[in-house]
């Protein structure tokens, strides 16, 4: 495929940007060479500025799961436009908003519109800690809630060593309060809460991991965690801001019977414009201010343009879901892929919830980041470069999830399946 002009356009974008991107995933680093810059998008379909077209499997890192450019979202923003962008005031739009992801959504009573999933985390952790009036969080290796102090954190050397920065800027004291223990392992949480119970503010997991590829929480590890939060006075925070309204319309916790404290929201909720969420129960929300006394503040949270794609993406996941038809492609590229590494003789396993799934190069069962940080990522990589080669657009890294939109056709997936089948056989 000719990509000069990307290539071109990475190269200045270095000399401007760090890294040439405004997000590191973006730059391609996982899989080598120079990243493709996107022209427009429309449907199941990327195109970038050399004119290539790509099956898109990244949807903006999820949240097209209607495909781009859905004609009533797009509508909706332009209404919302030419009412004006911004207002600093409020509006009926947030309500709207508000209400429909409290109706989709029942351990939500109450909810805050903030402009990413990072500030939807670093919301709700600054709330279960004043709620709680404790200090200590625990979180999982491989599970990733965005770039907050507290959360970019090395695992300890076991389950009751507190975490130590795990980027430059991160200081020791917005650390040193954090557990970083293995998902799904039971009794490194029993061992974290054994030691540290009476100080811990929050647990804050993803219901269905997606950041260190997809892996799926285990019915004892999900008992646990309700269990040992409700005995030691702890907050569950469940980070739906890739399951939400992804793997159900509900989220992760309608599938897994997860009894979170709070829930933090994003990508979806947006329709793909800068909308992220956190919401819980009415007694703790009331606890942010100006109810309560938490801080928390944003100029462009709720605002109109976003809120309008927001409104319009959940009203269409509600009056014509998609999810019986997301599952049956899902499953049809999953088939695909697996059946392209087995002819391959590629170990391999495949984890699929609904239309997020990853396939690890990695015979598997990959339950936690020990197992998942064995893939053969070198592997991956010339997997990845096969299919964008053939027009096939993957995320570009082991530990990501593709997505399957409802823009996508039959069609569409068996190509990537056959491309697959080519780029193994390679
Ligand atoms: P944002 O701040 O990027 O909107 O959301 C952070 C976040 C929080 N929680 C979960 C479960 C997430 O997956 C994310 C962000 N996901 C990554 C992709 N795995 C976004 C891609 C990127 O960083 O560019």
């Amino acid at each position: 495929m000719n990509r000069t002009r990307s290539v071109a356009a990475f190269e200045l974008a270095q000399r401007l940007m760090p890294g040439g991107v405004n997000s590191p995933a973006r730059a391609f680093g996982a899989v080598g060479g120079s990243p493709v810059f996107i022209d427009r998008a429309e449907g199941a379909y990327l195109y970038d500025i050399d004119g290539n077209r790509y099956v898109d499997y990244i949807g903006s890192w999820g949240p097209m799961i209607l495909g781009h450019g859905h004609p009533e979202v797009v509508a909706a923003v332009e209404r919302a436009l030419h009412r004006g962008t911004s207002f600093g005031a409020p509006t009926e739009a947030e309500s709207e908003l508000a209400a429909r992801i409290i109706d989709a959504v029942p351990s939500i009573e109450k909810v805050r519109l903030v402009s990413s999933g990072t500030e939807a985390t670093m919301s709700a952790i600054r709330l279960a800690r004043g709620y709680t009036s404790r200090d200590c969080l625990v979180k999982f290796a491989g599970n990733y809630h965005g770039h907050v102090d507290s959360l970019l954190v090395a695992a300890g050397s076991s389950a009751a060593t507190l975490g130590a920065p795990n980027s430059p800027g991160v200081t020791v004291g917005s650390s040193s309060d954090t557990l970083v223990l293995q998902y799904n392992d039971v009794e490194h949480l029993e061992d974290a809460f054994a030691a540290h119970g009476d100080r811990i503010a929050a647990v804050i997991l993803e219901p269905v991991v997606g950041n260190m590829g997809v892996v799926v929480p285990t019915p004892e590890f999900v008992a646990a965690a309700n269990r040992l939060a409700r005995q030691h006075g702890t907050l569950l925070i469940c980070d739906e801001v890739m399951t939400g309204f992804r793997v159900a319309f509900g989220g992760a916790q309608s599938l897994l019977g997860i009894e979170p404290d709070l829930t933090t929201l994003g990508k979806i909720v947006g329709g793909g414009l800068p909308v992220g969420a956190y919401g819980g129960r009415a007694e703790i929300m009331n606890h942010v201010l100006p109810a309560g006394k938490v801080f928390q503040a944003g100029t462009l949270s709720g605002n109109p343009l976003a809120t309008a794609a927001g409104c319009a993406t959940l009203r269409l996941l509600k009056e014509q879901p998609p999810y019986e038809r997301l599952e049956r492609l899902s499953a049809r590229l999953a088939d695909g892929l697996q059946r392209a590494a087995e002819e391959a003789g590629v170990p391999h396993t495949l984890a699929r919830v609904g239309s997020m799934m990853t396939l690890f190069f990695h015979p598997g069962p990959i339950q936690s980041w020990r197992e998942a940080s064995q893939c053969d990522v070198q592997r991956f990589a010339r997997f990845f470069w096969g299919l964008l080669d053939r027009g096939h657009y993957l995320p570009c890294s082991q530990f990501e999830a593709l997505f399957v939109s409802a823009a996508h056709s039959e069609a569409d997936i068996d190509a990537t399946a056959a491309a697959a089948a080519e780029a193994f056989r390679a």
